[in-house]
C-alpha cells in the first residue's frame, strides 16, 4: 500500500509554472562539463557549482526539485553555517532528489545496446537517501536508435529494471522518476523516433503495473519525439510538440501525474520552446508537462560562470533566466523576445 504522501510529492514534483533541475551529473559526465570551461574537476569546484546554482535567489518561483548526485548529497553548501545541500534546497521549498543508477553498461550479446545497472543493495541505500532528505529518485535507461536495434531484449531489460527500481523506490517512500531515454544521436526520422518511443512507453508501463507500481506516486521523464541529430530532413518545433503530445496521449496513462521531458541534447532555446509549443497547442491534457532538464537549464550559467569568483552573480543571472523561460513554456508563454531580453 502506498503512502499518500507520495502522490503529494509527485504532484508537488510537478506543480503548475515549475519544473526540475537535473543536477545529478555523475563524476565522468561533471568532468566534461567542468572540461568546456576549463576547470578541473574537483570536489571543491563542484561544490561551488552547485552552490551557486542552489542560492539563486527566487529560483524556486521556477523550480520544484532538485536531482542530486550522490557526492552533492551529502556536500554542504559554502555559507557560515556550512548547510547541507538538501537542507538548504528543502529550507526553500525545494524537493531534494538522489540520482540512484549506477550507470549505463553494454548490454551482453547485444552489440551498440545498454542496460542500466544499479540494482543490488538499492533497497539499502533508499533508506540512507531517505535520511539524508532525499523525497524523490532518478533511474536514467537509454535506448539508441540504429540500424537493427533497439531490440525488444534491450526495450525489455530496461523496462524491467525500471519497474523493479520504482517498486522498490516506492516501498521505501520515496517517489521514482521513471526516466526511458530514446537517445537523438543519429540519423533516423522523427517517424522511427515515434515509433520506438511509443514501444518504449508501452513496455515500460506494463512492466510498472506487472510490479505494482502506483502509477500516481511516479514522475515520468522522457525524451521528446524528435528528429535524430544528424538526420538531414529536422521536423519543426510544431511537429515536435504535435507527435510527442499524440505518442503520450496513446502511451502514458491518466493515473500518472507528470511528464517532466529531458533535454537530450537540444540547445536550451530549442527546449524550451518545444515544451512551450506542447502547452500552447494542446489543452485539458490529463498530466502536467513540466520539465527536468540538465544541459538545457545549466549551460548558460555554466558559461557565464565559467569557474571564476567574479562571475558568481552571472551565473545565477544565467541560471534564473533560463528557469524563468522553462517556467513559462509550462503554460505556453514563452516567447522570442524573453530571450531577447535577457
Ligand atoms: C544531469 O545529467 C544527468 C546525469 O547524467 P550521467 O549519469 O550520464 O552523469 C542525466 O541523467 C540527466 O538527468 C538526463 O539525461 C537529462 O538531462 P538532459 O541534459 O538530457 O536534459
Amino acid at each position: 500500500m502506498m503512502s499518500s504522501n507520495l502522490k503529494e510529492v509527485a504532484r508537488a514534483m510537478v506543480a503548475p509554472d515549475k519544473g526540475i533541475l537535473a543536477a545529478d551529473e555523475s563524476s565522468g559526465t561533471i568532468k566534461s562539463r567542468f572540461d568546456g570551461i576549463g576547470l578541473p574537476s574537483t570536489k571543491e569546484n563542484r561544490r561551488a557549482y552547485r552552490h551557486m546554482l542552489f542560492t539563486t535567489e527566487g529560483m524556486e518561483q521556477f523550480i520544484s526539485g532538485v536531482i542530486l548526485y550522490d557526492e552533492t548529497l551529502r556536500q554542504n553548501a559554502l555559507d557560515e553555517a556550512e548547510t547541507p545541500f538538501p537542507k538548504l534546497l528543502s529550507d526553500k521549498g525545494v524537493i531534494p532528489g538522489i540520482k540512484v543508477d549506477a550507470g549505463i553498461h553494454d548490454l551482453a550479446g547485444f552489440p551498440g545496446e545498454k542496460v542500466t545497472e544499479g540494482l543490488d543493495g538499492l533497497r539499502e541505500r533508499l533508506q540512507r537517501y531517505g535520511q539524508l532528505g532525499a523525497a524523490f529518485a532518478k533511474w536514467r535507461a537509454v535506448i539508441t536508435v540504429g540500424r537493427g536495434i533497439p531490440t525488444d531484449v534491450c526495450i525489455d531489460a530496461n523496462a524491467h529494471a525500471l519497474a523493479r527500481y520504482a517498486a522498490l523506490c516506492q516501498e521505501s517512500g520515496i517517489v521514482p522518476i521513471v526516466e526511458p531515454e530514446v537517445l537523438m544521436d543519429g540519423d533516423h526520422t522523427i517517424y522511427r523516433c515515434d515509433e520506438i518511443t511509443g514501444v518504449a512507453l508501452r513496455r515500460t508501463f506494463e512492466a510498472l503495473v506487472e510490479h505494482e507500481v502506483v502509477l500516481e506516486g511516479i514522475v515520468l521523464k522522457p525524451s521528446m519525439v524528435i528528429s535524430g541529430s544528424e538526420c538531414p530532413e529536422q521536423a519543426s518545433v510544431e511537429e515536435v510538440a504535435r507527435r510527442t503530445v499524440n505518442n503520450f496521449l496513446r502511451n502514458v496513462p491518466r493515473e500518472v501525474p507528470g511528464i517532466a521531458f529531458l533535454s537530450g541534447g537540444q540547445s536550451s532555446e530549442i527546449a524550451t520552446a518545444h515544451l512551450n509549443a506542447m502547452n500552447a497547442l494542446f489543452n485539458e491534457l490529463p498530466w502536467e508537462l513540466s520539465f527536468s532538464y540538465g544541459r538545457a537549464l545549466q549551460a548558460a550559467p555554466l558559461r557565464a560562470w565559467g569557474g571564476d569568483p567574479a562571475n558568481f552573480e552571472s551565473g545565477q543571472k544565467a541560471f534564473y533566466h533560463r528557469a524563468m523561460c522553462n517556467s513559462a513554456a509550462r503554460t505556453g508563454q514563452y516567447s522570442a523576445d524573453m530571450e531577447i531580453a535577457a
